[in-house]
């Protein structure tokens, strides 16, 4: 078994120093939302520390890892980018011994997000989008939204993520939509 500092060590070896430093951002940003919003803080930082541990792996391998373990296929009809939240749950439960569903979700969930996001689900997915080294149009406002609603600030993230797939002409998974509109029904 990894000991806090060990999995850390460990994880941020397998990625470049600017993703860890992401990663830092992330662990910060999803216990102060863990705290503000009645998350469990100890999760949401072994759910950061872990949530881009396949990141920089090459795509053959997550490729391979989803088909021999029996991971969700589908994923791999939609872009590469999502394959490495499914493929660090794994690992993270695999390698790193971590048991903890809870955690094991956030981290499979944390790119796509997931129709009924428990709290932990939607605290370091938002984290992931207003960690303090992120910046792209619109994160501002949802760094605001973040300091009154997880769900708004969810919304606003996805959004601002399905138009970027938009403009790009990109394959968009359908699961992504889906977490939005669920959300959305739970503001109403
Ligand atoms: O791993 P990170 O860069 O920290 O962030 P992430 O795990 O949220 O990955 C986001 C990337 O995934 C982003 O550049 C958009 C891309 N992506 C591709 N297809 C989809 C998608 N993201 C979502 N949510 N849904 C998609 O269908
Ligand atoms: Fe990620
Ligand atoms: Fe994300
Ligand atoms: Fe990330």
């Amino acid at each position: 078994v990894y000991s806090r500092e060990q999995l850390m060590e460990a994880v941020s070896a397998q990625m470049p120093a600017k993703r860890w430093a992401h990663t830092l951002g992330v662990m910060e940003t999803a216990v102060r939302l863990a705290e503000q919003y009645g998350a469990d803080p100890v999760k949401a930082d072994l759910a950061a520390i872990l949530h881009d541990v396949a990141k920089y792996w090459p795509v053959q391998k997550l490729e391979q890892m989803i088909k021999d373990h029996g991971l969700s296929s589908e994923l791999l009809d939609y872009d590469k980018q999502l394959w490495h939240a499914e493929v660090g749950a794994f690992v993270a439960r695999q390698e790193y011994g971590v048991e903890d569903q809870e955690v094991l979700d956030a981290i499979r969930y944390h790119t796509s997000g997931r129709v009924g996001m428990t709290l932990l689900d939607k605290v370091v997915c938002l984290a992931d989008y207003i960690e303090p080294g992120r910046d792209f149009p619109g994160v501002n406002n949802i760094r605001d939204l973040a300091n009154h609603s997880l769900e708004e600030a969810l919304v606003a993230g996805f959004e601002s993520t399905i138009q970027f797939l938009l403009s790009r002409r990109q394959i968009i998974f359908p699961l992504t939509f889906m977490a939005r509109n669920d959300l959305i029904k739970q503001l109403e």
